[in-house]
């Protein structure tokens, strides 16, 4: 019997078959989970549909992170078909593509900061908001989030959304102090880079990849698979234990403070 077996999970955030949350959402279906799937917006609808049959054929609900009606309504259609939730994950991140690029002091606008942490950060406050009422009276509730390390150090280009993550990670233990009340448990999963629709169009992104698996302990890069393994541990009763916890699933890569490259190694 899986480790989730009989918990009733909603996972924003799928957008193709390479999303962290595809990932989450297939190790969870495979240890016993039932899921609830949302989406973006119509043009996701059918592509998340197709998911959500291949993951048992649970519901699926849009969900608009900018929106506080829409992820009202969202957890309200889910009370209707489901007597209650055990977790909640929350794979959603967006800064407008212009803020990812070159210097973080000249480039960066008022509304482009607003946003990132809008969609990045608050809306998963706000789901909390609306997912409380459905966790109270289930055994071992839990939420999750899914940050990167731009949030604690620098790194190119990543910018703006350094800012947005260092106040998910911040959200996180304050909503672990406030719904550890009820007993909900609030954790997140500082991944190492993964090449998804996100991580496209970035510039460099390749090198990126190539320098992290060079530098992490794992000496290579870590998988949706990965993350997904982990996803379900920290919200399965096997974590009962764990609450407000910034996991790194990195290869250990944040834990390195130096390097040295093969090929500059001559001597
Ligand atoms: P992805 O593009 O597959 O997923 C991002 C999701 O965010 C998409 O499903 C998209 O629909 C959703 N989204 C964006 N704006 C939204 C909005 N307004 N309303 C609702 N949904 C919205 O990419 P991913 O890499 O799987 O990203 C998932 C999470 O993982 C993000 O929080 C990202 O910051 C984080 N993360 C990614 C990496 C990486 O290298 N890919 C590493 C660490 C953390
Ligand atoms: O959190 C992320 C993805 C963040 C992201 C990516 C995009 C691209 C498309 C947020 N908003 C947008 N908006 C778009 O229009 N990651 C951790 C992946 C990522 O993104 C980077 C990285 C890494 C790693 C951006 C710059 C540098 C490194």
């Amino acid at each position: 019997m899986g480790f989730m077996t009989g918990k009733r999970v909603l996972i924003a955030g799928i957008a193709s078959n390479r999303s962290i949350a595809y990932g989450i959402a297939k190790a969870m279906y495979r240890e016993g989970a039932e899921i609830a799937l949302t989406y973006q917006g119509e043009r996701l609808k059918g592509r998340v549909e197709k998911f959500a049959q291949e993951l048992g054929s649970g519901p699926v609900f849009e969900l608009d992170a900018g929106s506080d009606e829409s992820i009202q309504k969202c957890f309200s259609d889910l009370g209707k078909v489901w007597d209650g939730l055990d977790v909640a994950v929350h794979s959603i991140g967006f800064a407008p593509k212009e803020e990812l690029d070159g210097s973080i002091v000249e480039n960066t606008t008022r509304e482009g900061s607003s946003i990132a942490h809008d969609i990045s950060s608050y809306s998963f406050l706000a789901m909390a908001k609306y997912a409380r009422p459905l966790m109270q009276g289930r055994e071992n509730p839990s939420m999750l989030t899914l940050s990167y390390l731009g949030a604690v150090a620098s790194i190119p280009n990543y910018n703006v959304m350094g800012m947005a993550k260092a106040s998910l990670e911040s959200a996180v233990r304050f909503m672990a102090a406030d719904l550890g009340q009820d007993g909900i448990r609030v954790n997140c999963i500082s991944a190492g880079p993964i090449r998804t629709l996100a991580a496209m169009g970035i510039k460099g992104f390749r090198k990126m990849l190539d320098q992290f698996a060079a530098a992490a302990p794992l000496h290579r890069n870590v998988t949706i698979e990965e993350v997904g393994n982990a996803a379900a541990f920290l919200c399965s009763d096997l974590a009962s234990g764990i609450t407000a916890e910034i996991m790194y699933v990195d290869g250990g890569f944040n834990t390195v403070g130096m390097v040295i490259c093969p090929e500059d190694d001559a001597e």
